[in-house]
C-alpha cells in the first residue's frame, strides 16, 4: 500500500532503526541523519517516515509531510547555525537519485556555485 515501509528500502530500515544512522532530529513524520558520504561540512538527509519513491509523489500523496520535511531542512540549519544552505530532491537516476525513498539534502557550511554539477 502507498506509503507502506519496504523491505529493500535503505530508508525504511534508518527510520524502523534496524540500520544504524546518525540521527540529528526526529519528528512524528520525518527523520533526519547525517550523510554517510557528506559533501557538505553539513550533510543532512531529512525524510518522511513513509515510503514514497520521491518528492513529488509524497507532496502529491501527503503534502503536509513535504511540508514537514521544507521545516525541519530549516530546523537543520539552525541548529547547525547555517545563514545559508541549499536544499536537493534528486529526482531520477539522471539528476543522481540512488535511493529510492524521498529525501531532502541539506548542504551547507561552504561556498556554493551555480549552477550545480
Ligand atoms: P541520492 O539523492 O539518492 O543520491 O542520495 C542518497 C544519499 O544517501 C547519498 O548522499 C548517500 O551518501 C546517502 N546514504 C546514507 O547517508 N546512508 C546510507 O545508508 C545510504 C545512503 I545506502
Amino acid at each position: 500500500m502507498a506509503g507502506e515501509p519496504q523491505d529493500d528500502c535503505l530508508f525504511c530500515k534508518i527510520v524502523g532503526g534496524h540500520i544504524p544512522a546518525t540521527i540529528v532530529r526526529e519528528t512524528e513524520t520525518t527523520v533526519a541523519f547525517r550523510d554517510i558520504n557528506p559533501q557538505a561540512p553539513t550533510h543532512v538527509l531529512v525524510i518522511p517516515r513513509v515510503h514514497y519513491k520521491n518528492a513529488a509523489e509524497l507532496a502529491a500523496a501527503e503534502p503536509g509531510i513535504a511540508a514537514d520535511i521544507l521545516r525541519e531542512a530549516q530546523v537543520v540549519a539552525d541548529e547547525d547555525k547555517l545563514e545559508s544552505y541549499r536544499i536537493v530532491f534528486n529526482t531520477g537516476s539522471g539528476a543522481g537519485q540512488t535511493v529510492w525513498h524521498a529525501h531532502a539534502h541539506v548542504l551547507g557550511g561552504r561556498g556554493m556555485e551555480w549552477p550545480p554539477g
